[in-house]
């Protein structure tokens, strides 16, 4: 291909991670022609980069799983309660072989610009080696936490030993025997990594902004009969998976706090402490999220947890969280996390009150003067969550409307699939979606799912073009502010509020109200001929002589 020759195809599907595999196959079996662009140089996407020591994923593997394929799911074999990331990353590498998906996907391939054509119903994607796709859809399946942010500190080049970025780790590993290493972050990716960094280097700083509330894993190795009595129901385990709010198959607490005595308080805790992960001490009461009392008393029995592990005082009370409340900012889920601060090789060292200033020749420099020595750098500082990727695109709308002016602002969607001015545009667990607020595996397949069907309606009706309401778009917008603005969640300087990127527009970015719900409503509106969006046919393609017949509901 040339620059000159643009590739005709149904659809470009950007990204080739747990979304983009689904939609090719989707799509494919639709008899619908897919490409699908993937900057990195393997599929997997998150679970392709984020190689870290430690990095694992905190929903259990038997849920963490594609729901679509019955023979999948019997053959694949997961080996622990929570899967590692190499795990997952085989398991997507042989999704991609089982299903036959590599014909279709163009490996580091990055994608550079996206411009819709009005007079033609088509977009042309253009990738930085200057090849060029024309497609009649695009969806962009690139991730709600895949553009990472830089480490943002002066003075990284002068630095004489080796820096890392845990989103973006060597192949090959890191060997830090012997090494003086500094450690900067203690969000969920800092929670795994440093108990495993720990495991080897010499010495291990940890440099602390925030310290973050983290609940273990519990972690095991499962045992066939585990599995197989696992995999026996799984059709069931599915339907639970599906409705539940969050897409784990935890059933919802029903009862708030209140409710409860301050001892069945604490018991039911204990309970959520020893079953571990995203379904223990978060389900222990429903108003967790929304009140703030019953909030406080799981952040009490976190800090207490947290003063009960660590054998120092100050470093446990350093490392207790007390200005925002518990699952406000997103809850870590570790292993031994707060055990590695008795390890004699381990210091916390706070840059909350004497910050980080700048990264000199033989390690870090604190506000104060001091330097934290290190031979090794690792920083786990973020990323640019739900927008980020979407705007690295150069995204050119009707009219040719760019992305980034009309979100300068903050995100604006209509049910997180489809753009007001971005006509067969869609995004997968787009901003105000439930996206990072459930498991990420039944939210994805929703959309994949109602993409599809919305596609292959198109297609049944002779439509050319879809795009979402500006109305619809702003309703559902309010809907989605008014729910987040109910609960906790603005009540702490957070990812998901866009408050870790400097100059990012500040604000709820999900739809709060459950996957249930939203699913309903999707359905809903898919039912009822895509209400809130506006159908038409390009008038070459229409019947008579009407400029783009609209279908308008
Ligand atoms: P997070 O949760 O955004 O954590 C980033 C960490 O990096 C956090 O502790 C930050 O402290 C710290 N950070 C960032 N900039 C600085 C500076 N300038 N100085 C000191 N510390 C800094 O990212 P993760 O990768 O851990 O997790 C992201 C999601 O990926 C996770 O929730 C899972 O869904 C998967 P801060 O809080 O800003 O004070």
């Amino acid at each position: 291909m040339t620059a000159g020759s643009p590739k005709g195809v149904d659809v470009v599907v950007v990204g080739a991670g747990f979304s983009g595999l689904y939609l090719v196959h989707k799509l494919r079996a639709q008899g619908l022609d897919v490409v699908c662009l993937e900057m990195g140089d393997g599929v997997g996407g998150t679970w392709y980069w984020n190689r870290y020591p430690g990095a694992r994923c905190d929903v259990p593997s038997l849920e963490y799983s594609y729901t679509w394929s019955p023979g999948l799911e019997q053959e694949w074999e997961w080996t622990e309660r929570y899967p590692r990331q190499p795990e997952i990353r085989a398991y997507l590498d042989h999704v991609a072989d089982r299903f036959d998906l590599r014909p279709h996907i163009r490996l580091s391939t990055r994608v550079t610009a996206a411009t819709f054509d009005d007079a033609r119903d088509r977009w042309t994607v253009e990738t930085e080696h200057g090849d060029r796709y024309e497609a009649r859809y695009v969806v962009m399946a690139t991730g709600c936490l895949s553009v990472r942010k830089k480490p943002p500190f002066e003075g990284l080049d002068s630095f004489a030993g080796d820096w890392y970025q845990t989103s973006d780790w060597p192949e090959e590993g890191v060997d830090f025997t012997g090494k003086k290493v500094a450690f900067v972050g203690t969000g969920s990716t800092g929670c795994q990594a440093i108990p495993q960094v720990a495991k080897t280097a010499e010495h291990l700083a940890v440099l602390q902004r925030t310290p973050c509330f983290s609940v273990p894993a519990v972690n095991w190795e499962m045992t066939p009969e585990e599995q197989a009595t696992f995999k026996a129901h799984y059709r069931e385990h599915r339907e639970e998976q599906r409705r539940t709010p969050t897409g784990l198959t935890n059933p919802a607490p029903t009862r708030p706090a209140a409710d409860f005595t301050p001892e069945e308080q604490q018991r039911l805790l204990e309970e959520g402490w020893e079953f571990g992960g995203p379904g223990g001490v978060m389900m222990a009461f429903s108003d967790i999220a929304t009140d703030a009392e019953a909030n406080e008393i799981v952040c009490e029995f976190d800090r207490r947890k947290i003063r009960e592990i660590v054998k120092d005082p100050a470093t446990a009370e350093l490392l207790s969280p007390t200005t925002y409340p518990i699952g406000a900012r997103r809850i870590c889920i570790d292993i031994d996390y707060f055990e590695t601060y008795n390890r004699p090789n381990v210091s916390l060292v706070d840059v909350a009150s004497n910050e980080i200033t700048e990264i000199v020749r033989n390690g870090v420099r604190l506000a104060d003067g001091s330097v934290v020595e290190a031979d090794a750098i690792v920083f786990a500082v973020g990323f640019d969550a739900m927008t980020g990727a979407l705007l690295a695109v150069d995204i050119r709308g009707s009219e040719g409307v760019a992305l980034r002016d009309v979100w300068a602002h903050g995100p604006q969607t209509y049910l997180g699939l489809g753009m007001s001015g971005f006509p067969n545009l869609f995004t997968v667990t787009g901003p105000f979606s439930p996206s990072v607020f459930t498991n990420m595996i039944i939210s994805l397949e929703d959309h994949v799912d109602w993409i599809s069907d919305c596609i292959a309606y198109m297609d049944a009706h002779g439509l050319t073009r879809i795009e979402a309401r500006h109305d619809a778009q702003n309703d559902w917008v309010d809907e989605c502010l008014e729910i987040a603005n109910a609960t906790l969640m603005t009540r702490a300087k957070s990812w998901y509020l866009g408050c870790n990127i400097p100059g990012k527009p500040l604000g709820p970015m999900q739809y709060l109200g459950g996957l249930g719900p939203y699913r309903e409503r999707c359905n809903e509106v898919a039912a009822n001929g895509y209400e809130g969006f506006q159908l038409s046919v390009l008038k070459e393609h229409a019947h008579g002589d009407a400029p783009g017949t609209v279908f308008g509901v």
